[in-house]
């Protein structure tokens, strides 16, 4: 059994952050192990409060599960402040492990889930040791410091963020006007993947696309293969998704991913 380890928000409502990473890790037959930097009071209506979790409880969280459980891969989230971040940093150090970075900065109402402390220190000490930094076109443009208008902008951000460090970054494009295209960038070659827009608003599909990658990578894909991998379950369960509110009530509320739907056998998926 192969263990993942994510370190990101806990969203309640399981339509993000570390439970929906679990579900994720589950689906594929991973074994998750999750530690929150921050719980986020969050329903279908969306966040009303971002707590962090006292750090020195984080820290003793972390320490145990670097004690004695091998750790296959991690996956990190809402990194929350620098401290967190830091301390992340210091638990991938000397690890020859994948490590997926989802540099999740908002909610969707706007709420900030990364101090400006937290996101400096996530380029600086976190990105150099990543294998894959997945951020959509907003957090791109943030990273940047410039605005995302088309697939060229998104390229050039992609050729911007690998200098920080990655070895690889996905530009995820579904903020874009259009049918919605995701750019793979490795330092030498580009891909990329056309997707088709779903009508519904589906909440935590950056969580679940990064718990993804970094499953694909644990189960051996190269970095090509598991982006490749990642976005066809990504499509199952984008068109499997579903809504936890009374129909018509919450009528701002957005849907859920559905890892139930993930129908692919490994052997489907391996390229
Ligand atoms: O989708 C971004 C995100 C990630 N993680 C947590 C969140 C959110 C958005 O609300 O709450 C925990």
């Amino acid at each position: 059994m192969k263990n993942i380890l994510t370190i990101a928000g806990y969203d309640p409502s399981s339509g993000a952050g570390i439970v929906r990473d679990m579900d994720t890790f589950f689906s594929l037959g991973i074994h998750g192990l999750s530690v929150p930097t921050c719980t986020v009071v969050q329903g279908p209506k969306g966040v009303a409060g971002i707590h962090p979790t006292p750090i020195k409880l984080f820290k003793e969280l972390v320490a145990m599960m670097g004690k004695g459980l091998p750790l296959h891969g991690v996956k990190v989230g809402v990194g929350c402040d620098a401290s967190y971040v830091r301390h992340i940093a210091g638990l991938m150090k000397g690890k020859n492990i994948p490590l997926v970075i989802d540099p999740v900065l908002s909610a969707k109402n706007g709420t900030e889930l990364i101090t400006e402390k937290g996101l400096k220190a996530l380029i600086k000490s976190l990105f150099p040791l990543a294998t894959i930094v997945t951020p959509n076109i907003d957090e791109a443009s943030r990273l940047c410091g410039g605005e995302i208008k088309t697939i060229d902008d998104m390229k050039e951000a992609a050729r911007l963020i690998i200098k920080t460090g990655p070895k690889t970054v996905i530009v995820k494009g579904g903020h874009l006007k259009g049918d919605p295209i995701d750019i793979f960038y490795d330092g030498t070659a580009f891909a990329q993947k056309k997707k088709r827009r779903i009508k519904q608003e589906v909440h935590g599909t950056g969580c679940s696309f990064s718990s993804l990658v970094v499953s694909f990578l644990v189960l051996g894909y190269t970095l090509r293969d598991a982006f490749f991998a990642a976005e066809d379950v990504m499509e199952e369960t984008l068109k499997g998704s579903y809504r936890i509110d009374k129909k018509g009530y919450f009528y701002m509320s957005t849907g859920i991913v559905n890892h139930l739907k993930v129908t692919h056998t490994l052997e489907t998926i391996r390229p």
